[in-house]
């Protein structure tokens, strides 16, 4: 770990200057500048051009320049491939005018078709998107939600699939959100029409197309695009709406395996989405901290008032927590992606990857909120560059699932093993807590978080009496707890090394200090019974 360390610590020096004096400023420019839809060209023909402004462009040369795809696949480090990766889109994502997201997306792609094998017919498609060639590179979109629901993709979809001769297929109906339309190719999931014209409903009913936008010539694959989405944030990035009339597509899952095969995708972009979240929040506090020492007010220094210095501190807890619990994710999924992965590890992998995309997601939205308050009312001003990046920290909350949704994911992943995750974690946490037990400053802090696993233990025996509809009221709670407490375990083991320093040491105590597990076995209140649930429905809709 060390060699690698000291192997790409100088890259990425010289990456984060890169991104400082070149990268930084075409992000802001992708914002001022953001996509537009031309439906017609001058002579009337329907076009559905998307038109991107020139730094957009150059973020994708960029992004094959640097690897930020291709580093994860060619496993030049083994198992900490990933985690390089991700130190270089951590510096990358507050600068990239949102190009992460397609960057996430084709990461997610290329992982669904290296969990296929690779197949002959991918092999060129798979070598694009992990290619560092700008001329070769391709992104991709992921089109999932229609207009019906994108939660419950299971039943929003109403896309159709017909089988050509050809043994491929024509897709169509309507995509309702789907995010860097500029892309090369698409994975998306769509009902296969027998022959008597029915499609199977449900989720049992889906599987999964690969397809190329354009063709050679530019000309969409019998795609209309309706109209870009006009929207809160993520402004630099296009969205739209697109109407599949006969698109040409590859079936890559097997019949009605579309979400199970989708699924390998969202455990990257949900990482991703992760790496957006933290280090939005560390730019963010990299700029509050900068605006203390030269502001003043009441004749000294921001930087000289404890109490606004208290605010910074609580931002920085919060955001050390969260790094910890990202990177964490990068040395799981690096492990399994070098078969290195012990199957406790494989299944912290499962269980973190909702929890840490919710609970980041969350945090990124109040620490930045707080954060363009520590500007006073330039926090509040466009020209300032702040707003957006609080107005793009309110989609990690919503897109590649919403909280309520990964909560409910988290259980999902307590089933369908078994409860074998829930033990992997519990197992987990112990066995790091160890480690943090010789260092007599950091006991009490310890003790809490043992006390918190026990309180959670408790609990999950009892809710899981009751199976999993028991369990759903409390799964937001359950999901909280979860990255609270591991995020302390991984704050608790990092201030134990040798070579920690005190604010590790502060740092791991704070975070311990904040209420670790919010579900309890003894809960008076009995938030989570129907009696709570109706009195819940009593509240919003009793008037
Ligand atoms: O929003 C989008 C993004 C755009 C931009 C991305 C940028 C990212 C970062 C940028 C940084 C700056 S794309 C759309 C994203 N949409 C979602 O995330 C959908 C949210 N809804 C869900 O996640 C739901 O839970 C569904 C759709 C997965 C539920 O579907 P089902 O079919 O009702 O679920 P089932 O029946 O429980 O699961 C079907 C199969 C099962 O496998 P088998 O059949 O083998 O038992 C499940 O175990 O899928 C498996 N499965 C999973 N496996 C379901 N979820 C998962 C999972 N998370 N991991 C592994
Ligand atoms: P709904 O599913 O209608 O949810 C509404 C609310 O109900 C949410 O708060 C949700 O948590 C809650 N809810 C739903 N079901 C339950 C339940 N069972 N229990 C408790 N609460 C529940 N999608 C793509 O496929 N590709 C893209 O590229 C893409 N890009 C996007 C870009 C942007 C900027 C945005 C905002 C969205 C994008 N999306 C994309 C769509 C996004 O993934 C969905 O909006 C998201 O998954 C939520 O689906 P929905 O909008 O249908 O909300």
């Amino acid at each position: 770990m060390f060699k690698v360390f000291a192997e790409v610590s100088s890259d990425l020096e010289r990456f984060g200057a890169r991104v400082k004096n070149e990268i930084d400023s075409l992000g802001r420019e992708c914002e001022l500048n953001p996509p537009r839809l031309q439906h017609f060209d001058a002579w009337g023909r329907r076009v559905d051009q998307i038109i991107t402004c020139t730094a957009w462009k150059r973020m994708k040369e960029f992004s094959a320049e640097e690897g930020l795809v291709a580093e994860a696949y060619e496993r030049r480090y083994s198992n900490w491939s990933r985690i390089y990766q991700i130190a270089k889109l951590f510096l990358f994502a507050p600068s990239s005018g949102l190009f992460s997201c397609p960057l996430a997306m084709t990461d997610g792609v290329a992982k669904v078709i290296e969990s296929l094998g690779v197949p002959k017919l991918l092999e060129d498609v798979y070598a694009r998107l992990t290619s560092r060639d700008p001329g070769q590179f391709w992104t991709s979109g992921q089109w999932m939600t229609e207009r019906r629901g994108g939660s419950d993709v299971g039943n929003g979809t109403e896309t159709v699939a017909q089988p050509l001769l050809d043994g491929t297929y024509s897709l169509h109906g309507l995509k309702w959100f789907t995010s860097a339309t500029d892309s090369d190719v698409a994975l998306t999931l769509a009902r296969i029409l027998a022959a008597d014209g029915q499609v199977e409903q449900g989720s049992k009913g889906l599987s999964l197309f690969y397809l190329k936008v354009r063709d050679a010539e530019g000309k969409l694959n019998k795609i209309e695009i309706h109209r870009l989405k006009d929207k809160l944030g993520t402004r630099q990035l296009p969205t739209a709406e697109l109407f599949l009339d006969g698109a040409k597509a590859l079936r890559i899952s097997a019949e009605g395996r579309g979400v199970a095969t989708i699924a390998h995708m969202l455990t990257i972009t949900r990482i991703h989405n992760a790496i957006g979240a933290v280090a939005f929040m560390r730019r963010m506090i990299h700029m509050a901290r900068d605006y203390v020492t030269k502001r003043e007010a009441f004749g000294k220094l921001l930087k000289d008032h404890p109490l606004h210095t208290q605010t910074l501190a609580r931002m920085e807890v919060q955001t050390r927590g969260v790094f910890l619990l990202l990177m964490e994710m990068g040395r799981l999924l690096g492990l399994e992606e070098t078969e290195k992965a012990t199957v406790q590890d494989q299944h912290m992998l499962r269980l973190l990857t909702p929890v840490v995309k919710l609970y980041t997601g969350k945090q990124a939205v109040a620490v930045i909120s707080e954060g363009l308050e520590c500007f006073g009312g330039q926090g509040f001003m466009e020209d300032t560059g702040l707003t957006t990046l609080a107005r793009d920290a309110q989609v990690f909350t919503i897109w590649e699932g919403t909280t309520n949704i990964l909560s409910l994911d988290v259980l999902r992943s307590i089933a369908k093993s078994g409860g074998k995750v829930l033990d992997a974690f519990f197992s987990t946490a112990q066995a790091k807590l160890e480690v943090a037990l010789g260092a007599p400053e950091l006991e009490p802090s310890v003790q809490t978080v043992q006390k918190a696993l026990h309180k959670l233990r408790l609990f999950t025996r009892e809710m899981g009496l009751k199976g999993e509809e028991g369990m759903q009221l409390s799964a937001r709670d359950f999901a909280y707890t979860l990255a609270r407490i591991y995020g302390g375990v991984l704050l608790l083991e990092h201030a134990a090394r040798p070579s920690a320093s005190a604010t590790d040491i502060f740092t791991a105590q704070r975070w311990c200090q904040q209420d670790l597990c919010l579900v309890d076995r003894e809960d008076k209140a009995g938030s989570y019974s129907p009696a709570a649930a109706s009195l819940d429905h009593a509240l919003v809709f009793g008037g």
